[in-house]
């Protein structure tokens, strides 16, 4: 019976018209199913939209009267809302649209609809776009720009432009982003110039009804390099006055322009230190431009010398001692781990130690340590971890989370950002589940404490459950096989694509051992002579014949010094230390002992092994959920996956032939025999397929 009824759920599904799907949609592709009545006193353009998607989207019983009422609460918080059946209440009219979209979202979901007041965690949840003014994206993987392009209509806004801007603001509000850095961190001074500005005007213009400014990322260098100064000292006063009027240009033109997004003295940026300044004169001086119209300069602390030392403690040596010399409409953004977007690194120490200055962290969307927009890598719980991570500032309970929404120690703001990974693609990320990240991400940036498994549970209702045609056929019963046959398997594939990624590419604390340039493929062996040694993967994983790992205990580089006690001892000690951060702090000999019993040759083996085993139990999951996902999206993530697979398999075999040359061991013998030759995995450098 049950064999009966498993084979009509089958052919329900392969006879409903799954059809091609490019993923344009979005986790936004829900159809009304009913009628609800509007009841709102004010109107706006934000509240019209919130009204329209009222009425495309409602899911709920036909007929309800729902009230949209704008009105302070003291207890919501900015654009903050309260829910209940009958009730969308908040402080602005941009509260209610975000309302609107979790009420439309829960009843998609099934989740319960009760009066709750929901507030965000961060003021600005932005994107960071590293997107160049000639269209490219730096480490974009989804096609060309969706702002800039090049070519003799680079300035023209055509219909199609607006269209797609407008799509854009429409799914980042639908998360609760309200800002976008529209242009790289390596910025061309050419942003600044007026025919630019003019275009990020007409940005501006259709994203507000949403909720969303933009900002800009300026170089430091711009007053000498378009301004025609002989120097961009921040204490000249021409500088100053220069820095002044583009401003004053720019809030002519965008009254509610958000600001600057600076890199500066970073990986050849120009910066205060080329005049002998520090990053705070910097700052200070574009913020003090930006303050009467209530912008914010948010400053990065990317910053290492090359001159040696251990790279992961520049940013906490630099900054630490300028904490309480910016202005307080400076925010110091950080990136999450204290060396660079790595598949697992510690959080950088500077979350919670700088205590007088604003501080937000900077995620990385784009997988550009994480197998671009090929690989299948849920970056939610990876966040989480970061977010949840101890800091021990306050004592127990100063997460990097509360350290920087404002819980631990008052910021003037809050703010988060993420690395967009967002192109022309059809499906905007190149890789319909890097969608996921960008909800995931947005998400988060509402409410820091969200878990990765409820992220994960929505996303999949809202991309795959509610494809127009066969929602609605979905009644109750298929529903309990959808979520069994397609729900389950899918989010234990995603929640677990992480930790396959971090095995198969750097398990227990390798990092940066990637191919040069394109980040993509293992490239532990690169190091060619005269190249910056913190450039090289052998500075990362020091291996040779007594061992592996890089020493930052106390008597190696001291990084463990910069975390507060606890954690300073914990990292220290080998018996404390987590094994997921083992050869991050500690240099150690190929026999050493894992708390597995195995030595840690062995353990590097067996963790490599299982990396490319997840990813094949990845395929299997996605082909046998193919009855239950349109044709398009079914091929093309199985033909991601089938490159993802072959991809760590040669990671596995890079990294294990390699350091093989310094274990002397053998693989263990019950693993699977490397199939590719090093000398050839050398050669291809694993350049992108
Ligand atoms: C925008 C890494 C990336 C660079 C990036 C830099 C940064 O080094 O490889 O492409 O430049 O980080 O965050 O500034």
């Amino acid at each position: 019976m049950r064999n009966c009824f498993i084979c009509f759920i089958i052919l329900f599904f392969a006879s409903l018209n799954l059809h091609a799907e490019d993923g344009h949609d979005l986790w936004l592709r829900t159809k009304s199913t009913g009628i609800v009545d509007i009841v709102c006193e004010k109107s706006s353009s934000t509240l019209n939209i919130a009204i329209q998607e009222l009425k495309q989207c409602w899911r709920g019983e036909s007929g309800t009267t729902l009230t949209l009422t704008v009105k302070p609460n003291i207890l919501i918080v900015d654009d903050g809302f309260k829910i209940s059946p009958g009730e969308i209440q908040a402080n602005t009219d941009l509260g209610i649209l975000y309302g609107v979209y979790e009420l439309l979202r829960r009843q998609q979901t099934g989740e319960q609809i009760k009066e709750e007041i929901f507030n965000p965690s961060y003021e600005r949840r932005l994107l960071n776009h590293w997107d160049n003014l000639d269209g490219s994206i730096e480490r974009g993987y989804a096609g060309l720009s969706i702002f800039w392009r090049k070519g003799k209509d680079s300035l023209i806004v055509t219909g199609e432009d607006k269209k797609l801007w407008e799509e854009y603001a429409r799914a980042n509000a639908s998360i609760g982003i309200n800002g976008t850095v529209l242009n790289n961190v390596n910025a061309s001074p050419n942003m600044l110039t007026s025919e630019i500005i003019n275009r990020a005007k007409e940005v501006a213009d259709v994203l507000r009804p949403f909720g969303i400014k933009i900002y800009l990322s300026v170089k430091f260098s711009s007053p000498s390099l378009i301004g025609g100064l002989k120097t961009s000292d921040p204490l000249n006063p021409e500088v100053t006055k220069w820095w002044n009027a583009k401003v004053k240009e720019i809030y002519n033109l965008i009254p509610d322009f958000g600001g600057f997004l600076v890199k500066a003295n970073s990986e050849g940026q120009p910066g205060p230190q080329d005049f002998g300044r520090t990053h705070a004169d910097g700052a200070n001086m574009m913020a003090d431009a930006l303050k009467p119209n209530g912008g914010i300069v948010m400053w990065r602390a990317f910053v290492y010398e090359t001159s040696g030392g251990d790279r992961a403690k520049q940013a906490y040596s630099e900054f630490m001692p300028l904490d309480g010399q910016f202005r307080d409409n400076v925010i110091i953004q950080v990136k999450n781990g204290p060396v660079d977007f790595q598949p697992r690194e510690p959080f950088s120490p500077l979350f919670g130690a700088m205590k007088k200055t604003s501080v937000m962290p900077e995620l990385q969307i784009t997988q550009e340590y994480l197998g671009h927009s090929i690989h299948l890598v849920f970056l939610s719980t990876m966040w989480e971890e970061f977010l949840q991570s101890e800091t021990y500032q306050q004592g127990k309970g100063s997460t990097v989370a509360r350290c920087t929404d404002g819980s631990v120690y008052p910021q003037k703001y809050t703010a988060i950002a993420g690395v967009s990974n967002i192109g022309l693609d059809a499906n905007w990320c190149g890789h319909h589940f890097a969608q996921a990240n960008w909800y995931a991400f947005g998400r988060l940036a509402w409410n820091n404490s969200l878990s990765s498994e409820q992220i994960a549970v929505e996303w999949i209702k809202l991309t795959f459950c509610q494809t127009a045609e066969n929602f609605d056929k979905i009644k109750d019963p298929l529903l309990v096989e959808w979520d069994l046959n397609f729900l389950k398997p899918v989010k234990q594939m995603i929640l677990e694509s992480r930790e396959a990624a971090v095995n198969y590419m750097m398990p227990l604390g390798l990092h940066h051992i990637f191919a040069p340039d394109h980040h993509y493929g293992p490239g532990p062996w690169w190091a060619p002579k005269g190249v910056r040694k913190d450039w090289t993967p052998p500075y990362y994983h020091q291996a040779d014949t007594n061992g592996i790992g890089f020493d930052r205990t106390q008597t190696g580089s001291n990084a463990v010094s910069q975390y507060h006690e606890p954690l300073n001892s914990k990292f220290n000690d080998l018996k404390t230390c987590p094994e997921i951060y083992l050869l991050w702090f500690h240099h150690l000999p190929w026999n050493y002992k894992m708390k597995s019993g195995r030595s840690l040759w062995d353990e590097l083996c067996y963790y490599y092994d299982i990396g490319l085993q997840q990813v094949r139990q990845f395929q299997k999951v996605w082909d046998k959920i193919q009855p239950y996902v349109d044709s398009q999206r079914f091929v093309e993530v199985q033909s991601k996956l089938r490159n993802q697979c072959s991809n760590a398999h040669e990671w596995k075999d890079a990294c294990l032939l390699y350091f093989q040359q310094f274990s002397r061991q053998p693989i263990p013998y019950e693993i699977e025999r490397p199939v590719h030759d090093l000398e050839y995995l050398i050669e291809i450098d694993m350049k992108r397929h």
